[in-house]
């Protein structure tokens, strides 16, 4: 196994200690938060990679702005500031903060659904984006490459959409029952996998040819402009910057969940290209939503992190680092034997649970039942990436079956060193040499929408 890899850019200045519990302790735990660790106490989890988004570490940089937040209910200072950076790195006209990306959509997306019967197609909705779709009276439909669901083999761009799919999808639908195609960079539910810039330039063009309006859902759109640089021959020698600008380009909107790559703590942001009377509906509809359209649910102290953070995340030496530390986690996994999404992605190492645990069917959930097993293992908190998220059909409301079954190993920005990914790879692969054991999961208690986040689960026995 190659084990160069690249140090943080950074060093540590402030440290919040983090303690291990007692096999005992978490099985009882588990019991407790009924089989779903969405339900855990932070302080009951060793290393926590729920999720990159809002957990990443702030600069100094950022602590500092933070005293400089203006707290004006109108026009604050920090609004400006926020407005004048994201304008700077989108080259869009109208700039709106929102909470965070959900906070986005539930403003966005109702302005693009004047009647029944629309569709959004994206290479892969992820859950919010797919709730606030359907939330907004339309319906969702991925399109994404089929080489994604063949997680052994490389492939630089599994995010890519399936361009084909998506003109027949269209032509099928009809052009004008197409509410939007939202491209997902990086592609979270395919693995944090990046979409190529040829790729989206083919989205373009049949955007264009079609009239239909262009989103991106660009929580790592950082991310994803480092991977085309990295792989792409004619970016190579472009910035991160310049990649990005040309993303922007392409599309009319831009929603972003700004904790991710704006490694804020909470934020999000609409950015509208040039569509006044668009920008005018959202800054009516924010107010009732969010709070009025110069903050938009966040404090004048987020927008100032938000600011420094958004400039941050474009740093190439943090990007290099970020990504290594992607990879060192997901090649340690792979060397010993692990089914995993191959190339790792932006933030996260997906781990294949359909082949880690084949005798458990998907209504059971297989990659809940190995993300539990990890956090009895060493108190490591993944994810369920699978059919447990994906819910039901609204329709039918019969469990839907995800293609893929996939245990989350999200890594938070700036966070965690090298050493605790060692941890986790350890606990991966003891649960690895005993996966003949695993049982799978039957509802408790189960929401209505959205179900993974408040379910309760038990073994079957
Ligand atoms: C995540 F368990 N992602 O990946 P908000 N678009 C995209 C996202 O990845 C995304 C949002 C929009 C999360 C948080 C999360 O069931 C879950 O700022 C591509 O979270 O509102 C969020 O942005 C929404 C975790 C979301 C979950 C839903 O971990």
């Amino acid at each position: 196994m190659d084990r160069k890899y690249v140090a943080p850019p950074y060093r540590i200045k402030m440290v919040e200690p983090i303690k291990m519990t007692t096999k005992e302790e978490r099985i009882s735990l588990l019991k407790e938060s009924g089989y779903n660790p969405f339900s855990l106490r932070s302080e009951d989890v060793y290393i926590d990679l729920l999720t990159d988004s809002g957990t990443g570490a702030m600069s100094h940089f950022q602590w500092a702005a933070l005293m400089m937040g203006d707290e004006a209910y109108a026009g604050s200072r920090s609004f400006y500031r926020l407005e004048k950076v994201a304008k700077e790195i989108t080259n869009y006209k109208y700039i709106i903060p929102a909470h965070q990306g959900r906070g986005a959509e539930q403003v966005v997306l109702p302005q693009l659904v004047d009647r029944d019967g629309l569709y959004f197609i994206s290479n892969m909705h992820f859950d919010t984006t797919r709730a606030h779709v359907e939330l907004a009276g339309a319906r969702a439909l991925d399109c994404v490459i089929d080489e994604c669901f063949d997680t052994e083999n490389y492939h630089p761009f599994k995010g890519n959409f399936h361009l084909e799919n998506l003109v027949r999808i269209i032509e099928e639908k009809g052009k004008e029952n197409i509410a939007g195609i939202i491209m997902t960079i990086t592609n979270n539910s395919a693995g944090g996998q990046p979409v190529s810039m040829e790729n989206m330039h083919e989205v373009k063009k049949i955007a264009v040819k079609y009239g239909i309006t262009l989103l991106i859902d660009g929580a790592r759109y950082a991310e994803n402009a480092y991977f085309v640089k990295q792989r792409e021959d004619r970016y190579k020698n472009k910035s991160i910057r310049e990649i990005a600008l040309e993303v922007f380009d392409l599309a009319d909107i831009f929603l972003m969940s700004a904790k991710k790559d704006g490694i804020s703590n909470i934020g999000g942001l609409i950015c509208i290209k040039e569509d006044t009377d668009l920008y005018n509906k959202c800054r009516t509809y924010i107010v009732p939503m969010e709070g009025f359209p110069t903050y938009g649910g966040l404090t004048g102290r987020d927008m100032e992190a938000l600011a420094v953070g958004l400039n941050e995340a474009l740093e190439e030496d943090y990007l290099e680092h970020r990504l290594d530390q992607v990879r060192y986690l997901g090649d340690k996994l792979r060397d010993a034997g692990i089914p995993i999404q191959y190339p790792t992605g932006g933030h996260a190492v997906f781990v294949d649970c359909k082949k880690f645990a084949p005798h458990i069917p998907f209504d059971q959930f297989p990659a809940q039942a190995v993300g539990n097993a990890v956090y009895l293992e060493a108190g490591v908190r993944p994810v369920e990436i699978g059919s447990f998220l994906l819910g039901r059909d609204p329709d039918t409301h019969k469990n839907l079956e995800s293609p893929l079954e996939l245990m989350r190993l999200t890594i938070p920005r700036r966070t965690y060193t090298y050493a605790h990914l060692d941890v986790v790879a350890d606990a991966v692969i003891e649960v690895y040499k005993n996966r003949d054991s695993l049982v799978g999961l039957e509802f408790d208690y189960e929401p209505p929408v959205l179900r993974h986040f408040t379910a309760r689960l038990r073994p079957i026995k």
